[in-house]
């Protein structure tokens, strides 16, 4: 039996729920909400991943120019030059492109399950040459009375971890990236440990080693030294392709609780957890050996990309934790798990 109570009503978004950016692109996916609680409220800020309708003879997908602007790039599908991936990618004239452009978009609720876009909230876009594939899967934290914002910003040099910081939700202090290529879903510790400010995240090698979760400090939580690898993937396990972190670690009195998302080679993602030393979260005290929540619903199996439960999001609640996560990279849906259950599945030699 899982210990992850799904929402009876998910999804809680599908991609019709919300309309588009502008005029000519359709809403694809909306997927992996950053989470936050602010003015009483709890509020996602969601990827929203859009592209125009697809003709039947031709490939057509957004990104952005310098200027800002969204140019349409249209290939025949028999076009030599095209290469198909899966649903998330192709490759054109031996340049990889997303086959969709992602922005985030803030929505809130009063009940946690019901959510609305609020008026007067602007819509967060990619910005400049390094994000013109567009911005994706936000971690929040809030650390030192502000809104701390990373993100994967994509573009065709690679893929790197952006940070914008607020206080509103209005005005935004954007301090570019702040890991370079190729690293991703990076998440910021809510408080300072020995000093020291600390994120997780995940650079990948082609060549050697693999797609691990690392933690990083930092003097100023802008910028980044003393990597070290935290955890790597298990062979023949359901983490054997890929682990990376999701949202900010979760304090507990036994340690710092990561949950985290991991694939195997079928691209299938399922979620699990760490457990990380309070004082020195470099030491990993345990981990899942199963996953705390695979894909099993109608909606985590089917979409986009299916096979996929990825969360980058939650709020705490005494014992519950309350996931938001996207459902086959198209749905946003919601669930709660115990934390303490959660604890007692690990496994201290399973690291
Ligand atoms: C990658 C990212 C995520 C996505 C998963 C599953 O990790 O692109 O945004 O949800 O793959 O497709």
């Amino acid at each position: 039996m899982s210990i992850a109570k799904r929402f009876k009503n998910n999804p809680i978004l599908s991609p019709r729920d919300l309309p588009p950016s502008i005029a000519g692109l359709e809403v694809t996916c909306l997927l992996n909400p950053g989470v936050f609680e602010f003015d009483g409220k709890v509020w996602l800020l969601v990827r929203v991943a859009e592209r125009p309708a697809q003709k039947e003879e031709s490939i057509s997908f957004p990104i952005l120019s310098a200027n800002g602007e969204i140019k349409i790039m249209e290939i025949d599908k028999k076009d030599p030059e095209l290469k198909v991936g899966d649903a998330r990618g192709v490759n054109y004239q031996g340049q990889d492109y997303l086959t969709t452009l992602s922005h985030l978009r803030l929505l809130c609720s009063d009940d946690g399950e019901n959510f609305y876009e609020p008026e007067g909230y602007p819509l967060l876009t990619g910005y400049g040459a390094l994000e013109n594939f567009g911005i994706e899967d936000c971690r929040v934290t809030y650390l030192e009375g502000k809104y701390h914002l990373t993100f994967t910003a994509v573009s065709d040099s690679g893929v790197c971890v952006g940070m914008r910081t607020t206080t509103d939700w209005k005005n935004f202090t954007n301090h570019g990236l702040i890991l370079p290529p190729h690293n991703k879903d990076c998440a910021i510790f809510t408080e300072k440990v020995d000093g020291k400010y600390f994120a997780l995240h995940r650079p990948s090698s082609v060549d050697l080693g693999g797609n691990y979760i690392w933690l990083a400090s930092s003097p100023d939580g802008i910028h980044w030294g003393n990597h070290k690898c935290l955890i790597k993937t298990r062979k023949g396990s359901w983490d054997s392709a890929r682990v990376g972190a999701g949202a900010a670690p979760i304090k507990t009195t036994h340690g710092w609780l990561e949950i985290y998302h991991g694939a195997n080679e079928h691209h299938q993602y399922c979620l699990g957890a760490i457990l990380l030393d309070l004082n020195d979260p470099s030491k990993v005290l345990a981990r899942s050996k199963d996953p705390i929540m695979r894909p099993t619903a109608e909606y985590e199996l089917c979409g986009f990309f299916g096979h996929v439960v990825f969360t980058n999001g939650h709020v705490v609640d005494g014992d519950t934790v309350t996931i938001y996560y996207g459902a086959a990279d198209e749905f946003v849906c919601g669930a709660k798990l115990s934390i303490n259950e959660i604890l007692k599945g690990l496994e201290y030699e399973a690291c």
